[in-house]
């Protein structure tokens, strides 16, 4: 990892940790020479993801499988009632809905369990676990999943929607009104990968997608391969973003590809979306995002936002993490570093 690229920005890991251990070298390390990093690794999206991280690792740390450690540590940012982009905290659809779409895969086995547009159950991302554990099928949506999620005894919650409703529009005015460097996004997703000590990966994706969508609009989230992927030989990604701009490529597909031949889960984010936005009428200008990390223990993410974050944890290190902002178009992309 190029450290001139990376910037440690959450001060209080580095007080809790000591100033030395999330320094690049100790974490990311330098790819190749190092062979591998540290294990088990955990990385997601934006500053929202480090408790989940943190979460995530005591899980494995007393021994807890690595499914629990990705559901439990999305958990923690499902059930934050000031999140506004994921759980029923999350922004409605255009119908004034909360919608929530997450999946969860293992490595092992190549599993995969996903729910899409999903109302009114407090942690998508268990319905999403419970697809994978106790059905034949890989996706349920809409009143399917709501039913399933009961049956399995999910926790549900009635959500206002007249108040959130009221809310996002309250907010999007203020958004019309703030200068564009003060703009909020109105989209955040958590997509959280882990690799256990045994070497094993497992990832999961939560979000209640683009605010204002239209009532049914599922994003890339729970589509496998677009806003997560995990293959037990190689590795793991996730993306955050307009959803849109990345279910075209299959994302996170695309990433964990590009690793399979062998790039650093860095390059592989860069190579991955140079590659899209090459091919994009819309240029970089596509608002996509992806962590990744590999089997190794090595990590890497870049996005085409400048507001874009990740959280990187390990056993020693925990923090907030700046990305690679890819604001060019690179003549030899996809040639990155291995
Ligand atoms: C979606 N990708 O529904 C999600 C939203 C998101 O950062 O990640 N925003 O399109």
């Amino acid at each position: 990892m190029n450290i001139s690229r990376r910037k440690f920005l959450d001060q209080t890991a580095v007080g809790l940790v000591g100033s030395a251990a999330f320094h690049v070298t100790s974490f990311a390390q330098a790819p190749s020479e190092a062979g591998g990093g540290q294990k088990p690794l955990i990385v997601s999206t934006w500053p929202f993801g480090k408790p989940a991280n943190d979460v995530a690792l005591k899980v494995l740390l007393r021994g807890g499988s690595i499914l629990d450690a990705v559901e439990q540590g999305i958990w923690v940012v499902e059930s934050d009632p000031d999140n506004r982009s994921v759980g029923l905290g999350g922004g409605p659809n255009a119908a004034g809905v909360v919608q929530l779409d997450a999946c969860i895969m293992f490595g092992p086995g190549h599993r995969a369990g996903s729910v899409a547009a999903l109302e009114g159950i407090r942690h998508p991302i268990s319905a999403a676990r419970r697809v994978m554990e106790k059905t034949t099928h890989v996706m349920l949506v809409g009143e399917g999943a709501r039913m399933f999620a009961l049956q399995e005894g999910l926790e549900a919650i009635a959500v206002d929607s007249r108040e959130r409703y009221e809310l996002w529009q309250r907010q999007k005015i203020g958004q019309r009104t703030n200068p564009p460097e003060k703009k909020k996004d109105n989209h955040d997703t958590i997509a959280l990968l882990a690799l256990g000590a045994d070497g094993n990966l497992a990832g999961g994706c939560s979000t209640s997608g683009l605010g204002g969508k239209l009532p049914g609009r599922v994003g890339d989230s729970p589509i496998l391969g677009s806003g997560l992927y995990v293959d037990n030989e190689v590795g793991a990604a996730g993306a955050t973003g307009v959803g849109e701009n990345v279910m075209r490529y299959c994302g996170s597909f695309l990433v964990v590809e590009y690793m399979r031949q062998g790039l650093h889960p860095q390059s592989a984010c860069e190579a991955t979306i140079q590659r899209i936005a090459k091919q994009d009428p819309k240029g970089l200008d596509l608002s996509i995002n992806f962590v990744a990390l590999d089997k190794q223990g090595r990590f890497g993410a870049a996005g085409t936002d400048k507001n874009f974050r990740f959280a990187a944890t390990t056993s020693s290190s925990s923090g907030v993490l700046q990305p690679m902002l890819v604001d060019h178009l690179d003549a030899g992309a996809g040639a990155g570093r291995r």
